[in-house]
């Protein structure tokens, strides 16, 4: 797995990369399935669960405020990458246009292909995560989740869903795809929460 491509941490970078990962400079696609193409002109985002149900355009989210971001990635499968650059929407700001029930703890993440990944309420609408449409400066392209993606950087890039399309409120906990496979419920990378204690 080491070589020209996947590197040990050293020095002050090893601070910044949590336990079991190997950094790489590269940014490698990690997709299950078939890249969706989805313009902008077609992109919806919907809300729905427990809140008002509600449904917002490319031209919603490009009318919130718009910040550039630097954000370390960490993939389950053990490749980390430092200070990506992306620009995007803080969630904060998109969740000031919804109405979500107060029995809402959790949140099913839903994209364009399917895929689904839950997190809890609160591991969603931190100021550092963003629903990010650009990559280094160019628009996101389609096989890292463009037209638009959410990145989670404090958990595993498994809770980035790429193609993101909804948010789904729940009052339970309910698993998304690779989480109903054997994926840790939260995915925090500094405890290693890669895979459930059950299953595997
Ligand atoms: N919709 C969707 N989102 C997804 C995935 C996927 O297969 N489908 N893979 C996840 C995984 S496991 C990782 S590591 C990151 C990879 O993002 P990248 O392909 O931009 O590196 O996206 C995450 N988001
Ligand atoms: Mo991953």
């Amino acid at each position: 797995m080491l070589g020209k491509f996947f590197q040990k941490p050293e020095g002050e970078q090893s601070d910044r990369v949590p336990p079991g990962q190997y950094l790489t400079k590269g940014f490698p696609v990690l997709t299950y399935g078939e890249t969706p193409r989805i313009s902008t002109e077609e992109w919806q985002f919907r809300v729905w669960g427990l809140g008002k149900p509600a449904t917002f355009t490319w031209e919603d989210f490009m009318a919130l405020p718009q910040f550039d971001f630097t954000a370390d990635f960490h993939c389950v499968t053990r490749w980390s990458k430092l200070d990506v650059k992306w620009t995007g929407v803080k969630v904060t700001d998109f969740m000031r246009l919804i109405e979500v029930d107060p029995q809402a703890v959790h949140v099913m993440e839903h994209c364009y292909g399917g895929y689904t990944t839950n997190i809890s309420l609160s591991d969603l609408t931190l100021e550092e995560n963003f629903f990010a449409h650009t990559l280094f400066g160019e628009p996101l392209p389609a096989e890292h989740g463009g037209p638009m993606r959410l990145v989670v950087p404090h958990l595993y890039a498994w809770k980035s869903a790429k193609w993101i399309n909804g948010l789904e409120f729940l009052d339970n906990e309910e698993l998304g795809f690779w989480e109903r496979n054997g994926y840790h419920r939260r995915g925090e990378p500094w405890a290693e929460e890669r895979y459930s204690s059950f299953g595997f």
